[in-house]
């Protein structure tokens, strides 16, 4: 990795910018393939899914039969660990639930919140060496919690149909109403238009290439909502002498075998760290099955030496990583001090993995920057939060004269009657009383 000593302040912006991607041709793409499916529904979907994956393709959803089947073909220890997994997402989602909890803003005026489901959502798991069915659980099991009643699952089939058999498991595990063999912008495209067998979804969730996060982007212009911008996955770690560089190189590669365009940077208060951790990622990466894509990845990383670990957290707070981890002696009082961060792991034995799979915490997070103004996905991403109040006699005369005058200097005047007929149906009973 690329070391760089105390940048300058217009140095470290320089090295919080992610790579560009060229949008106007992807859009121009994305544009075309939703009009025809817009246009010809299944059809058209059909015809680029055997154009971009599978060239046999007869039907869209992937069969029951088929779905039972993978089943057998899932080991029983990744079943078991699956399953762990399952359990421990769904304890840390279910805890999310919110209670009611009503306000009496002046008496008689109460106010609250509750949540509804949103009805319809998809899911989108990208095909490919890495058939992330982690994603399956880490969407499905808070949908169902939060009671969504159709949850939809596209993925890309490989070029002889065939779709990972955990995938399709993990789907049946935590139930996914129905299945598509289709990837890719098409595969947006039909959850956004809905076609005559793919039905149309109100939120989309689920990473994906360049192509798939072009498509996501439009597909809110027609109406359907996005868990999140997304981009390539990344990993910043912050390292004191405390840290243990066999486990810190260990973490950037984790991050590195996403992609060629992941992006991770170290940071530390210490030169000899920085070295270590460098030798050691030259060991490692030898013996990995993914090195020439961690690799790749490695030539766009750097490692970065500041004065202090409060310099360290400024930088990252600036960089707004979707992953951070604080392999620091005191990495609770440290974290009181990052302000932007997706998700961040505490300490020498929290790496990043352990989110990934097992903890409980939600992997789909913000990159590029976005976690500056948005959340991971979380129990509240599968529903809509609902504002309720309700008024008696007293809460009209509480705050019936100052919503009058509001209107009236609004020039409102049929807002203010609303208020004034009531007002005097009050104030008649009072005198009537
Ligand atoms: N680190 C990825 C999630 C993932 N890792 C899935 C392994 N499988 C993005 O946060
Ligand atoms: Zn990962």
């Amino acid at each position: 990795m690329k070391t760089i000593s105390n940048p300058s302040q217009s140095k470290q912006k320089k090295l919080a910018e992610r790579p560009m991607i060229r949008q106007r041709k992807l859009m121009t793409t994305v544009e075309r393939i939703f009009y025809n499916i817009h246009r010809k529904g299944d059809k058209a979907v059909l015809t680029y899914s055997r154009q971009f994956d599978w060239p046999a393709q007869e039907r869209l959803e992937v069969d029951r039969e088929t779905i039972e089947k993978a089943a057998g073909l899932v080991s029983e220890r990744l079943k078991q660990a699956i399953e762990l997994a399952r359990k421990n997402i769904e304890s840390f989602h279910r805890s999310q639930q919110e209670e009611i909890r009503k306000v009496e803003t002046a008496p008689g005026v109460v106010c609250w919140r509750e949540s509804r489901p949103i009805t319809r959502i998809g899911i989108y798991i990208p095909g490919g060496t890495a058939p992330l069915f982690s994603t399956v659980l880490m969407l499905a099991v808070p949908a169902k919690i939060a009671g969504c009643s159709e949850i939809v699952l596209c993925t890309p089939p490989n070029e002889e149909g065939k779709i990972h058999p955990a995938i399709l498991y993990a789907a049946a595990l935590t139930g996914v109403t129905k299945i598509f063999a289709v990837g890719g912008i098409q595969a947006i495209g039909a959850m956004a238009f809905g076609t005559e067998s793919i039905p149309k979804v109100d939120k989309i969730f689920g990473p994906g290439n360049q192509y798939v996060m072009a498509a996501k982007r439009s597909a809110q212009y027609y109406g359907t909502a996005i868990d999140m911008p997304a981009g390539p996955s990344e990993l910043l770690v912050i390292a004191d002498d405390t840290s243990n560089p066999v486990f810190v190189a260990a973490d950037l590669l984790s991050q590195a075998e996403h992609g060629p365009d992941s992006q991770v940077i170290l940071l530390s208060d210490n030169k000899k760290v920085i070295k270590a951790v460098n030798k050691e990622l030259d060991l490692q990466l030898e013996g990995l099955p993914r090195k020439e894509i961690a690799a790749q990845a490695l030539k766009n990383s750097k490692a970065i030496l500041f004065d202090d670990l409060e310099e360290c957290v400024d930088f990252s707070n600036f960089y707004a990583p979707e992953h951070l981890i604080l392999a620091t002696e005191n990495p609770v009082l440290l974290s009181r001090r990052v302000t932007t961060a997706g998700s961040i792991f505490l300490g020498h034995y929290s790496c990043e993995s352990a989110g990934d799979y097992a903890s409980g915490t939600n992997h789909t997070l913000p990159t590029s920057g976005h976690a500056a103004a948005y959340s991971g996905v979380s129990l509240d991403s599968f529903v809509k939060k609902i504002t309720f109040q309700q008024l008696t006699e007293e809460g009209v005369i509480s705050i019936g004269n100052a919503v009058e005058i509001m209107a009236e200097e609004e020039q409102l005047i049929a807002h203010k009657n609303a208020m004034t007929l009531r007002l005097g149906a009050v104030k008649a009973r009072q005198i009537a009383m």
